[in-house]
């Protein structure tokens, strides 16, 4: 099979977000077949359920030479390995995988849907996915960077750096005062 790229959406908006989205990083690189490019760290404002922390959301693209739904089921398993902290249901979570693109290709199976049907729509996901591929076509015409700065404009989303200073951010503030 030759590699396709692929576009995942992270997610984290429970316990240590950075740090969890730094190992999530590192675990997806060990998917691929080459070296992932990362975009920046975002802080964002919920999208659906309101009443929750505010999440960490970066996207990834992944050189792989798994088919789609081999691809999903190795993300759960990720996912799975993360849920632990989730207690609340339907509440936030530790982290969500999303594939966002999978190279040129439509995907529609009952659960698995490429492009991620509200990818458009939102600006979590949007925003980070224009720092890879920002002359790429979204739907309805226009660039990817074109309407992510369209939905940018309407906030909720904060760019707070790239991951590692992101995670060494926070493992800094949660380290004893000296003395
Ligand atoms: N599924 C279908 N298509 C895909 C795809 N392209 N990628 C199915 C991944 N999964 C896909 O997902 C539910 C089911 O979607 C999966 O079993 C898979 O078969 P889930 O992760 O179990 O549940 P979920 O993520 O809560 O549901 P859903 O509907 O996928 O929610 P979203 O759309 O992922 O939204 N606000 C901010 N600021 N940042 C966020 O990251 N995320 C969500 C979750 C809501 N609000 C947010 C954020
Ligand atoms: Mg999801």
């Amino acid at each position: 099979m030759e590699p396709v790229k692929a576009y995942i959406g992270l997610g984290s908006n429970l316990g240590d977000r950075a740090g969890t989205l730094l190992q999530a990083t590192e675990r997806l690189q060990r998917l691929a077949i080459g070296p992932m490019r990362v975009s920046g760290v975002y802080e964002t404002q919920p999208v659906g359920y309101v009443e929750q922390p505010d999440f960490l959301n970066l996207v990834v693209e992944l050189p792989v030479v798994l088919p789609p739904l081999e691809l999903l089921s190795r993300l759960q398993r990720i996912e799975a390995d993360f849920g632990r902290v989730r207690d609340i249901r339907f509440g936030p979570r530790t982290l969500d995988l999303d594939i966002l693109l999978y190279g040129d290709a439509y995907v529609c199976f009952s659960m698995l849907q490429v492009p991620h049907p509200r990818l458009w729509e939102r600006a979590f996901a949007l925003v980070p996915l224009a720092e890879l591929v920002p002359s790429r076509r979204a739907l309805g015409g226009g660039t990817i960077s074109r309407r992510a700065e369209r939905l940018r404009q309407e906030g909720g989303v904060r760019r707070v750096g790239d991951l590692r200073q992101a995670a060494a951010r926070v493992s800094q503030a949660e380290m004893p005062h000296p003395g």
